[in-house]
């Protein structure tokens, strides 16, 4: 009740801020983009987590302005991070479901990428709980206008159980993220045959894989061994705000 009264009435500039989270290329081991992640301080109700305000902002029809927010801080900080970088890179966000059904997004979208000049084959969109919600003709052509556009779709949070095997292949993504609870069970002892044939089912499908929640070397090492294309994890970096970032760490160079 709190929360929907203040999300309302906010001004997300001075409430919302993102963090960054890098995104390693096994095949090089450097960063090659970020993924952005939304927080949120309140001057009265203090930290409130995405977990919890996004699936309200959903169920009150508030999830177009904070998505739109989100995309265009993140393209606004492109050119500065490219400039700190020393080279291009991939930044990723998360959409809300709930938008899929409306072309207000792809516009938005579209729009700000050109306003800001980031170029739509370096974003990437990641999507979960829309393979949940019915995959409707609205949503479909919505998709297909992003990727016509240049935009890269991925699937996110894979293991967590939304997602079927089928679905997956049939969605246009060209990237699927799986969760940290999946890679974390896949790991177990008795469990990691489950991974590999998983990753080979994915780039059969012309799917690329980026796993989550990787927190050491030794999972590092042998997700890259299965073949896995993308890591992202504590290991090579929490998620910072873009002053917070520093870019003297080995996967920089
Ligand atoms: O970053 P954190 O682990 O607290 O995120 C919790 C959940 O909120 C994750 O599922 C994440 O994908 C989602 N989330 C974080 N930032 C955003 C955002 O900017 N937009 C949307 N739609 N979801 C987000
Ligand atoms: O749903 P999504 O994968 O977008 O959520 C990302 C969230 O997962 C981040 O907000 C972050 O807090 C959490 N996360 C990412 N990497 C790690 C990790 O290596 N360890 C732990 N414990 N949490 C992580
Ligand atoms: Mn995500
Ligand atoms: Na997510």
């Amino acid at each position: 009740k709190d929360i929907e009264q203040e999300l309302k009435t906010l001004n997300p500039d001075d409430e919302f801020y993102l963090v960054y989270m890098p995104l390693v290329n096994t095949r090089s081991r450097q960063i090659d983009g970020f993924e952005v992640l939304i927080r949120w301080i309140s001057p009265k109700l203090g930290f409130v987590g995405p977990d919890e305000f996004i699936p309200i902002s959903e169920s009150f029809g508030l999830f177009n302005k904070i998505d739109s927010w989100v995309a265009e801080t993140a393209f606004k900080s492109y050119a500065d991070l490219k400039a700190r970088l020393g080279r291009d890179f991939k930044l990723s966000i998360n959409l809300s479901s709930a938008q899929l059904n409306s072309n207000k997004l792809g516009v938005d979208l579209i729009v700000l990428a050109n306003q800001y000049q980031v170029p739509p084959k370096q974003i990437q969109l990641e999507m979960t709980e829309t393979l949940n919600v019915e995959y409707t003709q609205e949503t479909d052509v919505l998709l297909k206008v992003l990727i016509a556009q240049g935009f890269n779709i991925a699937i996110d949070d894979f293991g967590t159980g939304y997602t079927a095997l089928l679905q997956l292949i049939e969605y246009p993504a060209k990237m699927i993220k799986l969760d940290k609870t999946f890679i974390d069970k896949s790991m177990e002892e008795g469990k990691r045959s489950l991974l590999a044939p998983l990753i080979n089912i994915c780039h059969s499908q012309n799917l690329q894989v980026t796993a989550e929640g990787v927190e050491n070397e030794e999972i590092a090492a042998y997700l890259t061994s299965i073949g896995c294309d993308y890591l992202q994890g504590y290991y090579f970096g929490k998620p910072e705000r873009l002053e917070d970032l520093s870019f003297d760490h080995e996967w920089y160079n």
